[in-house]
């Protein structure tokens, strides 16, 4: 099941809308969301746990998958489903030597460079940055629009999440474009009912 519809968790960005991400996370794998990405750059480390932990008793009750972001101990400590990296992360092939053969590695690029330098590595999907411009955000490199996705997803041997200012308006293009699936962060986080955002960016990817 590499493919659908794929939560990216913002603390700040849920607060703003008045929301918890317990709260954010819930609502939305309520709706049917399949990919929950557990995403802190400020929290301090038993914040970071803690947090995954709570998301995993939640993930787990609707079947949803939990991926760590940058953090290989946190995956673990959790037991999530798996892990998601940048180019400035710990290199893959570690990673997957740290986690085992059976966890999920998710792996950002944001050119086609950085997909070709990806060859040969035992990763599960590519997360291709950045789609379209977004306020969530602030160190993105030049942005892919729609022809730099279609063309990574022709070249990529392996599914293709594409992430960066999609929502509801631009969902069916994106998969147009020959994606896998999309993460979202604020469509989701920021909505007043990520319940509703959630449905309504599920029915896009069904119809
Ligand atoms: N990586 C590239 S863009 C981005 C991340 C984490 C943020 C996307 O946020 P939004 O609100 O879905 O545009
Ligand atoms: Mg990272």
């Amino acid at each position: 099941m590499m493919h659908g519809l794929y939560l990216v968790t913002d603390a700040g960005c849920a607060g703003q809308a008045g929301h918890t991400l317990p709260f954010v996370v819930e609502e939305a794998c309520r709706a049917g969301v399949q990919w929950v990405q557990v995403r802190e750059k400020t929290a301090s480390t038993r914040a970071f746990v803690e947090l995954a932990a709570e998301l995993k008793r939640i993930t787990e009750t609707y079947g949803a998958k939990l991926i760590i972001n940058d953090r290989v101990d946190v995956a673990l400590a959790v037991d999530a489903d798996g892990v998601h990296i940048g180019q400035d992360d710990m290199p893959p092939t570690m990673v997957r030597n740290l986690i085992g053969p059976d966890k999920i590695i998710g792996l950002s690029i944001n050119n086609l460079a950085e997909l070709e330098s990806a060859e040969g590595l035992a990763i599960d999907y590519i997360g291709a940055a950045t789609v379209f411009p977004t306020a969530t955000k602030q160190d993105t490199s030049s942005l892919l629009g729609l022809e730099g996705l279609r063309e990574i997803c022709r070249r990529s041997r392996w599914p293709v999440f594409a992430i960066g200012g999609i929502k509801a308006g631009n969902l069916q293009a994106v998969l147009q474009a020959g994606a896998a699936g999309a993460a979202v962060v604020s469509a989701i986080c920021g909505h007043p009912s990520p319940y509703e955002a959630t449905r309504q960016l599920n029915q896009l990817r069904n119809g």
